[in-house]
């Protein structure tokens, strides 16, 4: 084990201990300025980062406490598995949604006064808010151990801040538990830099070091972010020339400039080799990452980078974050513009420093 990991593990076993002592003193008190609650349910990661930061800032605004979901996969993941909870704290209050169960919600939030909360127009008023029907909803919620026996339907705008704190005091509302993100997709443009608050755990962070320095130890290295699956094709035949097409404000802005093009959402081959050849050679780096859900190219990236002996790796983890954590680590990194699993890792990337290119548009 080299000095990094082993340092790595230390501070991992110095977390453990420190969260353990923690717990056991653990004294959680109701905060009567109010919680927010909901269920993550729209998109895959990417999607479900976005929206976290939406609804960060959200809580902050409303001074009401964050309940941190946990991530949903094909099950629910505590959010302190992937990411740390300290560093969200210095931005606004947050619990974990299982701590917020265990501790609080017997008192506070006993089952019959467990209220869902969903977003309908007046004229839909009549219909029921269908907290928990299908998936993700149903098993998100039962994953909790949650029931709703009663909903409340709202029509505001997020951005309302005076008029959710008019409409619906943390007094008569203590515990305001969402359908979906409270949050906008793609994440708004003053809430990017709140990545900064949004840490691997220790966990994830020693998952992509290991991998790393076994791989390519010591090594500069440029990542490749290549989305190119079959949901991923399908989706792209709609992208051309909209002003805005999912993740595309981390290229075009969110004022419309520009259009989203063929290239941007789904490069072609040649594409990927030349800019993967002049940000290689520009960098001088000699080793490529790439991390894709579907086709690597690793056959043509080595024959196109053939001449300046460049190493290409390609790992496919178990887990997607452990891509995202290595592409953020990356000294350079090209993504894709339409892409919200790239805007993850380019925001933490922005927010860190590092350079970031796209397919079809650097
Ligand atoms: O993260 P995500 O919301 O980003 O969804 P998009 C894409 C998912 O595909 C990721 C897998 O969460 C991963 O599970 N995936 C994509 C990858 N790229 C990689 C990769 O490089 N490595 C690994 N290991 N896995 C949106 C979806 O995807 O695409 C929407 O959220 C919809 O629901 C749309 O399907 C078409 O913004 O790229």
């Amino acid at each position: 084990m080299n000095i990094k990991l082993r340092y790595h593990v230390f501070t991992e076993y110095v977390c453990i201990l420190l969260s353990v002592l923690q717990g056991l003193t653990a004294d959680v008190k109701w905060d009567p300025r109010g919680y927010i609650l909901y269920c993550p349910c729209m998109g895959r990661f990417g999607n479900q980062a976005d929206h976290f930061l939406g609804a960060l800032a959200f809580a902050k605004s409303l001074d009401r406490t964050l309940v941190l979901p946990p991530w949903r996969t094909y099950k629910n993941i505590p959010f302190d598995e992937w990411f740390k909870v300290g560093p969200l704290e210095e931005y606004h209050r947050v619990i974990l949604a299982e701590d917020f169960m265990a501790d609080l919600a017997p008192t506070h939030w006993p089952p019959e006064k467990r209220h869902g909360w969903c977003w309908m127009l007046s004229s839909d008023k009549d219909q029921a808010c269908k907290m928990k029907e299908g998936n993700p909803f149903g098993p998100f919620w039962d994953g909790l151990n949650v029931d709703f026996v009663d909903y409340v339907i709202y029509n505001l705008g997020y951005d309302y801040t005076q008029s959710w704190i008019d409409s619906y005091p943390a007094s008569k509302y203590p515990v305001m538990a969402f359908k979906g993100a409270p949050a906008s997709f793609p994440v708004k443009e003053e809430h990017v830099n709140l990545q900064k608050y949004v840490h691997w755990s220790e966990k994830m962070k020693l998952e992509a070091l290991d991998y790393i320095n076994k791989s390519f130890p010591g090594e500069a290295y440029v990542g490749l972010h290549m989305r190119n699956g079959q949901d991923w094709e399908n989706a792209c035949v709609h992208a051309e020339g909209r002003s805005a097409f999912m993740a595309s404000p981390q290229c075009l802005g969110y004022t419309g400039k520009g259009k989203v093009t063929r290239e941007m959402c789904l490069p072609p081959a040649e594409e990927v080799l030349r800019l993967t050849r002049e940000v290689v050679l520009t960098s001088k780096a000699r080793v490529v990452y790439v991390a894709t859900d579907r086709n690597p190219m690793l056959q043509e990236l080595e024959e196109h980078l053939k001449d300046l002996q460049v190493q290409i790796f390609y790992h496919d983890p178990w887990l997607p974050q452990v891509d995202l954590a290595i592409l953020g680590m990356a000294d350079h990194f090209i993504g894709n513009c339409v892409s919200s699993f790239t805007a993850f890792v380019a925001r933490e990337r922005k927010v860190n420093k590092k350079p970031t290119y796209f397919w079809g548009y650097s």
